[in-house]
């Protein structure tokens, strides 16, 4: 049997930790599981960041070029307006090149203009509440529930402000044939019987047709906490916990439900 830290050599990889912060998504590969083995998927080969010194000094006066041209318009230039300027922009840029962008987008999401804001007070119950029943119960198969020996207080009712999955899928031009589920991958490292692995689970297009699927960034008035989720999670009303998946990184259209082992195997 493979130590722990061997597990997570294999399965996991070293710098898991930067992707939940956010960081170097471009340059790390996701762990697929959407399928009896776990595979990576790496991002496109990069070329390095590179940059021709000699050719953007050429342009001359930088802070001249890139003139404010309205107040309080920060960085705001009507490039049409200046042909000549164009040009000496473009060799500034074609003489680099840039990391591509990465998988997060810290900025803002859009706000009602594109996305009506919903707000929904839901109850989130752990389908292991009560667990320390069953542990007295069915002790002789309670391999792994000791963990986490609760009783009845794996609930909490919060106030979660956000969007309607469903309207960004539909600005994404909509679910395709044959997709019928969606799946979410959390940017945490699960570890379950020496294994590790991403926190991959998936809720049906009906579910999220029927705006029962949040995207969601506020609880109670506030950002998000860490715990549960920051900066993103998502809020699935009448389901088990389980698929309320808190830190999103991923969303993916497939056509059956996930068989990653977080929902195959545990919350059924
Ligand atoms: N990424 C991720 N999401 C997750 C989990 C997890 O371990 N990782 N646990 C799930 C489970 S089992 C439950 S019951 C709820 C708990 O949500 P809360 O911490 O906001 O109460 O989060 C769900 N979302
Ligand atoms: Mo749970």
């Amino acid at each position: 049997m493979p130590t722990l830290s061997e597990q997570m050599d294999t399965v996991n990889r070293p710098d898991e930790w930067k992707i939940e912060q956010g960081m170097a998504a471009h340059k790390l590969p996701v762990l697929d599981q959407s399928g009896r083995d776990t595979f990576h998927i790496y991002p496109p080969e990069l070329k390095r960041p590179t940059k021709d010194e000699e050719a953007t000094a050429s342009v001359g006066d930088r802070n001249k070029l890139f003139a404010r041209e309205k107040e309080g318009w920060v960085g705001y230039v009507e490039w049409e307006n200046y042909p000549e300027k164009k040009a000496q922009a473009n060799k500034i840029l074609s003489s680099q090149t840039f990391d591509p962008c990465s998988d997060f987008m810290f900025d803002p999401i859009p706000g009602e203009s594109k996305f009506p804001r919903v707000e929904v007070t839901a109850t989130i119950q752990c389908s292991g509440t009560r667990r320390i029943e069953q542990i007295n119960l069915y002790g002789g198969q309670g391999d792994e529930v000791p963990q986490a020996p609760w009783a009845e207080g794996a609930i909490g009712t919060a106030r979660y402000g956000g969007i309607s999955l469903r309207k960004l899928i539909k600005d994404c031009g909509g679910l395709q044939e044959p997709a019928k589920h969606l799946e979410f991958y959390g940017a945490d490292t699960y570890i379950k019987d020496l294994e590790a692995m991403n926190y991959v689970v998936s809720v049906p297009w009906t579910k999220v047709k029927a705006s029962e699927v949040i995207l969601a960034w506020e609880m109670n008035g506030e950002q998000l906490p860490k715990i549960h989720g920051y900066p993103m999670r998502l809020v699935v009303l009448g389901y088990i916990g389980a698929r309320s998946v808190k830190w999103l990184y991923r969303v993916k259209a497939i056509e059956n439900p996930t068989l990653a082992p977080v929902q195959s195997r545990e919350y059924l």
